[in-house]
């Protein structure tokens, strides 16, 4: 055949090829934009479940639609949910998990509209995984953020924390009234600008547990922040800016730790450095000096790893965990009382309470850490560990449990009297994440979270990825990947598969939290708030007195900057997220939602 023919027969395929796809384009000039598709607004590994929800019941097929072209790639059934959602109506289900090709794409809905844009690729999370760890940079005391690390929110130092009152609460024979020690740095625990131990405890155990769990993938994890150049890995550096503030909070007379560092009241909504109220540290506690003995105790046997590069770091922790523990032994019930402590003393304290009466976790979680750091029996002997079958998800008062992830992930180096109690708990641990997983495929939204109201509550959003982290862990000692699938399903849910149609995290997603009760945020004239900050979500309880959208448990949320009920953020919060996000892109290969 002579050239000629070769190339007209060649420009014959090709017509044909366009003119079939060709008809496959949709026009999209005369249709909306319409916010009843719900998915995970970021978007999907190539071979993870890709799945979107439709809130209405009046369509039937849905079509897969690439961003350049317009052009129609996967079209499928919508098909209704076996159950109604929270607000009482069935839901409309895509499913196109079978379409795995890497892409910009929307979902198109015949007489509805078209979907906000998402990817499919590889690393699909990777922006988002590192947003998460450097939000709690944002949330440095005490530090100017240059814009080199900072970008579009720089901010001046506020709060040195240098010269603090020792509250009349916290008065003791050496530090009487009015002693001024000095406690600079850590992070600020919301959208308010004090420092809390109790919720320190579980941010920064939570941020640890991350690179215990996955050190090799942390230590490539580069976060721009001042440190990024010291040999020690970006994630651990950022950890360190927490826990040298927490060293500071412990009474080195006798091992107790204060339960915060405060003002007397609520700043107004202005940048940090405006605020000049005194700060004060007020009454130890049982519960911040065992969530202190936890958090030095696990950093202790982390840091030892980096003795070279921090000398002394991990001794210290560990000195100070014991000390810690000693005190909470002679000390076994000082509740925080914050109304009874405020008819005692003045001035009265009104910022956060972190309130706990209940220490029997505390004791489990700060016995097993320093057992597993120091391998001495006494730590494990001195508490009933398993006290009964309950395992419940972690939470700033409720940490029993990442005293047992703990134990599982470092089961090699257990004796064999507690590797009974490590089966025990795997066990519980699988039937807690089987429960999770129960009838989750019935649901309106296909997801882990939100299978019931009791789901609902302040920071709701962090019970979902808690509720991820929990099914990580069963994923990690069965390496049964439907755990895994599950644990997406939550990150799907916290990136838009939800009942508001919100991704819950400032400045990753389409529709995004724009005022969250966050004081730099409304503070800085910068339209876009602090990025890489999961908001509490929905919470019908009002406690803010916002007026709210919808009384249904999982629509309960507003943007509004008032609502510090639903609209905060909290480093109780992003922790979780940041585990739950990193963990998912560090096993997206071995997984093989992701292939090289
Ligand atoms: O800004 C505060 C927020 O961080 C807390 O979570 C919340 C509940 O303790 O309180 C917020 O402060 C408000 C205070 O309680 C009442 N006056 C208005 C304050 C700011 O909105
Ligand atoms: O997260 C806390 C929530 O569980 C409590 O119900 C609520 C009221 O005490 O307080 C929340 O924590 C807030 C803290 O007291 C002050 N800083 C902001 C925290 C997040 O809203």
């Amino acid at each position: 055949m002579s050239f000629f023919f070769k190339s007209l027969s060649l420009y014959f395929f090709l017509t044909f090829i366009c003119a079939s796809l060709n008809a496959q384009q949709v026009n999209l000039n005369n249709l909306f934009l319409s916010e009843n598709i719900r998915f995970n607004q970021l978007g999907f590994y190539p071979n993870a479940q890709k799945i979107a929800v439709i809130t209405s019941d009046s369509v039937s097929k849905f079509a897969i639609v690439t961003v350049k072209e317009n052009r129609i790639v996967f079209t499928g059934i919508l098909k209704a949910s076996t159950n109604v959602a929270l607000n009482g109506k069935k839901t409309l289900i895509a499913n196109f998990s079978e379409f795995k090709m890497p892409g910009d794409y929307i979902i198109y809905i015949q007489n509805m509209g078209y979907s906000y844009q998402f990817s499919i690729k590889n690393d699909v999370f990777a922006g988002l995984a590192k947003g998460s760890i450097k939000a709690f940079y944002y949330q440095r005391a005490s530090i100017a953020l240059p814009q080199k690390y900072a970008g579009q929110w720089p901010r001046n130092a506020g709060h040195p924390d240098n010269e603090v009152l020792i509250h009349p609460s916290a008065a003791t024979k050496e530090k009487p009234f009015g002693t001024i020690i000095s406690a600079p740095r850590g992070w600020y625990d919301a959208g308010d600008y004090n420092k809390y131990i109790v919720n320190s405890g579980i941010t920064t155990a939570t941020l640890l547990s991350l690179y215990e769990d996955f050190p090799s993938y942390v230590k490539n994890i580069n976060l721009n922040i001042p440190e990024s150049s010291n040999k020690i890995p970006d994630e651990l550096d950022e950890i360190l800016w927490n826990i040298r503030w927490m060293l500071c909070m412990q009474d080195q007379e006798d091992g107790g730790v204060y339960n915060k560092l405060t003002n007397a009241f609520f700043d107004g909504m202005v940048m940090p450095e405006i605020t000049k109220l005194p700060r004060y540290v007020v009454q130890k506690g049982t519960s911040a000096t065992l969530d202190f003995a936890a958090v030095t105790a696990q950093a202790s046997r982390i840091f030892k790893n980096y003795d070279k590069q921090l000398p002394g770091l991990s001794d210290s922790c560990l000195n100070a965990a014991n000390k810690a523990w000693e005190w909470a032994l002679k000390n076994p019930n000082m509740a925080y009382d914050q109304n009874l402590m405020n008819n005692n003393y003045e001035p009265k304290i009104t910022t956060g309470g972190y309130g706990d009466r209940n220490f029997t976790d505390e004791f489990i979680w700060a016995a097993i850490e320093l057992y597993i750091t120091t391998k001495n029996e006494k730590y494990y002997n001195a508490v009933n560990i398993l006290p009964d079958e309950q395992m419940p998800l972690p939470s700033w008062n409720n940490v029993r449990l990442l005293g047992y992830y703990s134990l599982l992930r470092n089961e090699v180096s257990l004796k064999n009297n507690q590797k009974n109690d490590t089966q025990t708990i795997k066990s519980r641990l699988l039937k807690m994440a089987n429960d999770f997983i129960e009838g989750s495929s019935s649901t309106a939204y296909q997801t882990v979270m939100g299978k019931t109201d009791r789901d609902f509550g302040w920071g709701s959003n962090a019970n979902a990825a808690n509720q991820g982290i929990a099914l990580i862990q069963a994923y990690q000692i069965t390496k049964d990947k439907k755990y895994l699938d599950h644990a997406l399903s939550n990150l799907d849910y916290l990136l838009g598969r939800n009942a508001t149609g919100f991704s819950y995290i400032t400045g990753f997603g389409s529709k995004t939290p724009m005022f969250p009760h966050h004081r730099p945020s409304a503070a800085d004239r910068v339209k876009e708030p602090v990025p890489g900050f999961l908001v509490g979500g929905p919470n019908p309880g009002k406690q803010d007195g916002v007026v709210l959208p919808s009384t249904v448990a999982d629509e309960a949320y507003t943007d509004s900057m008032n609502s510090y009920a639903a609209n905060e953020i909290a480093i109780n919060w992003n922790a979780p997220l940041a585990y739950l996000v990193n963990a998912i892109q560090a096993l997206q290969y071995e997984s093989d939602y992701s292939k090289n």
